[in-house]
């Protein structure tokens, strides 16, 4: 069995989260991940409050026991995110993950309200400026992840900012079976948040298009988009990720023509499954995933070849 201090810290028996995915992590993901023993986590994405309440409302109703903690991914970005940072304390939602942005203003509420943040930072001096703010502990997400990405990689990113924080940091970005959970552990952090993984769960709602995809993707598959717009998105190559790319280095398109090439694309892939003009969100683990199982079996499979791995990890040290 793998404890750290993040299961104490949240009250959960792995120290895994399933990463916030908006049109993707939604009550049915999050709840099984939360029952399987891990922080389920549900994405507030772009959508209204209705949404995020009810959301909320059926992952609890979908909990075996009441008392299972879950959390709420709140994309700093969306319109709605000051509606939403509200609800998760109407609501009482034990953990607030933030993603894309800074969470500043929302932070001694949450606080106040006894809810656990714990934010998303791409760099060492956000880690550090979030910690003063009170962040309980800090997902440090490297490049490799799917979705919007920091120019640091996990490898390089997580040890920085292990030593440039003193709260606990989860590892993410690239991370998909044991080797990535023990590595991380490597590197300092004392948990893992995985998304794309958690795309082929059975539980998880995504288009079977969708999940297709990422069981087909070779290890160059994926392509980050959005430089130019300054929101830089990594997703797997197809027709609408390759004309988007194209569309950045060609000065005669505006900004605007891009953002409305782009807009509503990653719905399209992942509730119709058009995955030939939709966007394909995906981190560069998508090759290394080869089944849809239960997160039960994606949890309990994983943490069994880290513990193997960690076993044997003093193997090649010798006495002289
Ligand atoms: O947020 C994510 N991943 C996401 S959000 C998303 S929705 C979206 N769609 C289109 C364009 C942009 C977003 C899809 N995937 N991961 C967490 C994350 N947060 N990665 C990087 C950051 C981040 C970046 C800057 C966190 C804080 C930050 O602060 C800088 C500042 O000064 O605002």
């Amino acid at each position: 069995m793998i404890r750290t201090p993040l299961c104490e810290l949240l009250g959960i028996r792995y120290p895994i989260f399933q990463g916030g995915m908006a049109w993707i992590s939604d009550a049915e993901l999050a709840s099984a991940v939360s029952n399987a023993g891990g922080l389920g986590v549900i994405s507030a994405m772009n959508a209204n409050g209705d949404y995020v309440r009810g959301e909320i409302s059926r992952c609890r109703s979908l909990l075996k026991d009441a008392n299972t903690p879950f959390g709420v991914n709140i994309m700093l970005m969306s319109p709605f995110a000051d509606e939403v940072a509200q609800i998760v304390i109407d609501e009482h939602v034990p953990v607030v993950i933030t993603g894309a942005g800074m969470p500043s203003k929302y932070m001694q509420s949450w606080i106040d309200a006894g809810i656990k943040v714990i934010p998303v930072v791409p760099s060492t001096a956000i880690a550090r400026r979030l910690e003063r703010m009170g962040a309980c502990a800090v997902v440090a997400e490297g490049g490799e992840s799917g979705g919007h990405v920091g120019d640091l990689t996990t490898m390089t990113l997580v040890p920085q900012v292990v030593d440039a924080v003193k709260i606990p940091v989860i590892a993410a970005g690239g991370i998909a079976d044991g080797r990535g959970i023990a590595a991380s552990f490597m590197l300092g952090a004392v948990g893992v948040q995985c998304g794309t993984r958690f795309l082929t769960a059975t539980e998880c709602t995504v288009h079977p298009n969708y999940k297709q995809k990422i069981l087909d993707a070779r290890d160059i598959d994926t392509i980050v988009t959005g430089k130019r717009l300054g929101h830089p998105v990594r997703s797997l190559k197809n027709k609408f990720s390759r004309r988007f790319y194209e569309m950045e280095y060609d000065t005669s398109i505006t900004d605007e023509e891009i953002n409305e090439f782009g807009a509503g694309s990653l719905r399209k892939a992942a509730r119709d499954g058009d995955v030939v003009n939709g966007g394909l969100m995906a981190g560069q683990c998508a090759s290394m995933i080869h089944d849809e199982k239960p997160s039960e079996e994606i949890i309990r499979d994983m943490f069994r070849e880290a513990e193997e791995i960690l076993r044997g990890a003093s193997r090649f040290v010798t006495e002289d």
